[in-house]
């Protein structure tokens, strides 16, 4: 009944049952870990051991009714990941489910939510991580009571992969080295994106563009909602739109993309072409009695692509020459859990109520059923490729998935050799291989200000390392200050866009006046004058599948104070953000983990293992920088792509730096073949100044950061440091108090380019 397998050092998988999945995912390749790691049978139950020692054991399985469950004991873990959560980072004590769900009310206990990633690292202090990754598309359960714990799936058997650490990260590099990294995006998505339900013609659009500019916030996506479509039906251009080419066209001369929506639901219509060639090749789900199955979402009675199917994926992708061919580069998939508000079923079931004479508080009852969506499910059928036929709730986990899936192809279709830029809000593991994701319909309250952090963060540990959250918040209205307060922390998301629902008031950085206007500006522009560090940060998750956007406890797992540490977060190695996040507050209490800490508002250093009292007016976020490191920062600019040539500056925090700079043309798949800018500086300090040693690692792109400012930010002298960059004495200068070098990034990279790369 019971399996074990070794796969490699460092991870096993176990087997019960006789579990099926319409798509498998995962790929294991082989990873190189010096580690005594086991998984071994006893008494036909598991025990996990890292060095003799026991990490966890099984206490029981059980498969019965078509459910499938394991429970272990692992004493003191806490758990962290899940994927798409509401409520705190650690999950220990939490029960939690498995199913794609559209739920707009984020209360802190909602769940689930619209990504499932049945995933989690188990951790304490002193002892090494553990992943598990339970390898079903069926609906999942994870019951985190404590020290026992359980999971499993509906379904007839459940696999299951045990992934050693000894780190978090380790364990995170593993996961994601089984379903997949993300590829690097375009550089534009990592600019700052406005959007509103909705634009709703190319006018506003327009105008929203223009006042970006003349204001001088840099911006480089605008996005079009639901309203731009010709009465909600998907792959059209409605009559805001008339001309969709030349609106994209003047929008493009300004330096902006634009990213249009895309619900999977197709408008069940006679004579409307995405309907009728679908209905052709019978791509749609079924419904019990072999009709297709309808739904009503935002164009009323929809039919559903079944994207388990190659050829209905294929289809699919091709529908989006109506987008691209108007220039179009982004997609965001929406509803795509899929979100279904309304079925004939429930119209006759309801009906029926009605005809009994029933009062219309069953009616609301029904209705807020339907929102809720409890009962989706086997209503729907979906069929693969070798035409075997599979219940809904198999493939519901996986739908966004799958329609990534076809929204790359469209991409590789009408975009050969350019990167995808898909947002998606549904997924499941692996979804970042084909799409950044956004947390959903928030809403301007400063709780779920606070509370996207930990949600991102799990979306991170899970292997979903391009995320972000509404700006500003979907649902209600934001205040002036909790905009304010939200864009200085979502200027250190890896997405960032303000976004916010219809009827809402207008939340654009301009809607609350000059002041606020100012303030939100100034952080704008403090993202894309650290471009080269987040892009970096990207590059790094690219390679290695570790986050952009990290929980505190991953820079040590050994201090559990980082267990509870939700309101603060790391973006890679070397920048700690703790973020306001209460209205009318002037300063937040900040834990700092080990080590020493630098303030990057006033350079004052601070002693990690302490929590402080740290300032922090309405303009200002409290952001540090571990000691002995170096920022990368650029010049400022109105969108990525705006000039050809830019100073990079490292800033030298403390008194050495080891550190790397990455650098591609941001848009061809080109890096895939080695074609960018690898840089390493490292800095050490002596009695008279600094040493530094600059290597190219990799110089095969033209580049666009030509001269390179060193900042020595922590030098306390008076006098100049003496300043040698690999050998050579170079001459040094005070700028605003701190002493500088400037040298040709070029230049230097060319006699510096490491041998091997000749
Ligand atoms: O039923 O397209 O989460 O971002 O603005 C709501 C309209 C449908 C939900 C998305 C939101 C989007 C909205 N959509």
């Amino acid at each position: 009944m019971q399996k074990i397998q070794r796969i490699n050092d460092a991870i096993f998988r176990i087997t019960l049952g006789n579990p099926l999945n319409p798509i498998d995912i995962v790929n294991t390749t082989d990873v190189e870990c010096k580690c005594d790691f086991r998984v071994v049978e006893n008494k036909s139950l598991f025990s996990i051991l890292s060095n003799g020692e026991e990490l966890a054991k099984e206490i029981g399985f059980s498969i019965e009714n078509g459910k499938t469950s394991v429970r272990l004991i692992s004493s003191g873990a806490h758990f962290f990941g899940f994927g798409e959560k509401m409520g705190f980072l650690d999950k220990r004590g939490v029960h939690m489910k498995m199913v794609n769900t559209d739920n707009p009310l984020h209360t802190p206990d909602l769940d689930p939510m619209y990504i499932s990633i049945p995933f989690f690292i188990a951790v304490s202090p002193g002892k090494p991580a553990m992943g598990f990754y339970l390898n079903s598309t069926a609906f999942s359960f994870f019951d985190m009571d404590g020290d026992t714990y359980s999971f499993g799936a509906q379904d007839n058997g459940i696999e299951f992969y045990i992934i050693y650490g000894p780190s978090v990260s380790d364990v995170v590099k593993r996961f994601t080295s089984m379903v997949g990294r993300m590829p690097m995006p375009p550089a534009w998505a990592i600019g700052y994106q406005q959007s509103r339900w909705s634009y709703a013609t190319a006018d506003q659009a327009l105008k929203i563009a223009r006042k970006m500019r003349e204001d001088g916030i840099p911006c480089d996506v605008i996005y079009l909602d639901i309203d731009y479509m010709d009465g909600y039906r998907v792959f059209t251009w409605g009559d805001g739109f008339t001309n969709p080419k030349s609106f994209v066209n003047k929008l493009k001369s300004m330096g902006f993309k634009v990213v249009t929506i895309v619900d999977p639901g197709v408008k069940k219509e006679n004579g409307y072409d995405v309907f009728e060639t679908g209905k052709k090749i019978k791509a749609f789900c079924k419904s019990e009695d072999e009709e297709d199955f309808v739904g009503y979402v935002w164009p009323g009675r929809c039919v559903f692509p079944d994207f388990l199917r190659a050829d209905v994926r294929e289809w699919w992708a091709r529908q989006h020459k109506v987008l691209f061919d108007a220039g179009v580069d982004g997609i965001w998939n929406d509803m795509n859990e899929p979100s279904v508000v309304w079925t004939d079923k429930k119209t006759e079931e309801v009906k029926a109520l009605l005809n009994e004479n029933e009062v219309s508080f069953a009616l609301l009852d029904r209705m807020k059923g339907a929102f809720v969506q409890k009962d989706y499910g086997d209503e729907i059928i979906h069929t693969d490729d070798h035409g075997e036929k599979w219940p809904h709730s198999k493939v519901r986990n996986v739908y966004a998935l799958l329609e990534s899936i076809a929204t790359l192809k469209a991409f590789e279709i009408y975009k050969p050799g350019k990167r995808h830029f898909v947002l998606s809000r549904a997924g499941f593991a692996g979804i970042q291989k084909y799409s950044a994701v956004w947390t959903g319909d928030n809403s301007s309250w400063w709780e779920h200000l606070e509370s996207e952090m930990s949600t991102s963060m799990g979306l991170g540990l899970s292997g979903v390392c391009f995320t972000g959250s509404d700006v500003g918040g979907f649902g209600g209205n934001a205040t002036p200050e909790l905009l304010i307060r939200w864009t200085e922390m979502g200027a250190f998301l890896p997405f960032f866009r303000n976004h916010t629902a219809i009827g809402t008031d207008s939340q654009e950085p301009w809607a609350f006046g000059e002041e606020v206007e100012k303030i939100v500006k100034r952080y704008i522009k403090l993202r894309y004058e650290l471009f080269p560090y987040m892009y970096t940060c990207f590059y790094d998750a690219h390679k290695t599948g570790i986050p952009i956007m990290r929980p505190l406890l991953m820079y040590d797992q050994d201090d559990l104070n980082l267990y509870s540490v939700n309101d603060e977060f790391m973006v890679g190695d070397s920048i700690l953000v703790a973020p306001v996040v209460r209205p009318n507050a002037t300063w937040r209490s900040v834990y700092l983990p080990q080590g020493k800490w630098i303030d990057m508002r006033d350079m004052r250093i601070y002693k990690g293992k302490h929590v402080y009292k740290i300032m922090a007016p309405l303009d200002e976020i409290p952001v540090f920088v571990k000691e002995n490191s170096m920022i990368f920062r650029t010049d400022p600019m109105n969108y990525i792509f705006d000039r050809e040539s830019l100073t990079l500056y490292g800033d030298l925090y403390g008194q050495k730096a080891f550190a790397k700079v990455y650098e591609d043309d941001g848009e061809t798949l080109e890096y895939n073949d080695g074609k960018y800018n690898l840089y390493e500086i490292s800095v050490e300090t002596n009695s008279d100044g600094y040493s530094v040693n600059f290597k190219a690692l990799k110089h095969d792109y033209s580049g666009r950061y030509k001269k390179f400012t060193l900042s020595f930010m922590s030098w306390e002298n008076m006098n100049l440091p003496v300043v040698k960059v690999n050998g050579k004495v170079m001459k040094s200068y005070f700028a605003q108090g701190t002493p500088r070098i400037n040298f040709d990034l070029k230049e230097w990279s060319s006699s510096t380019k490491s041998t091997d790369e000749r």
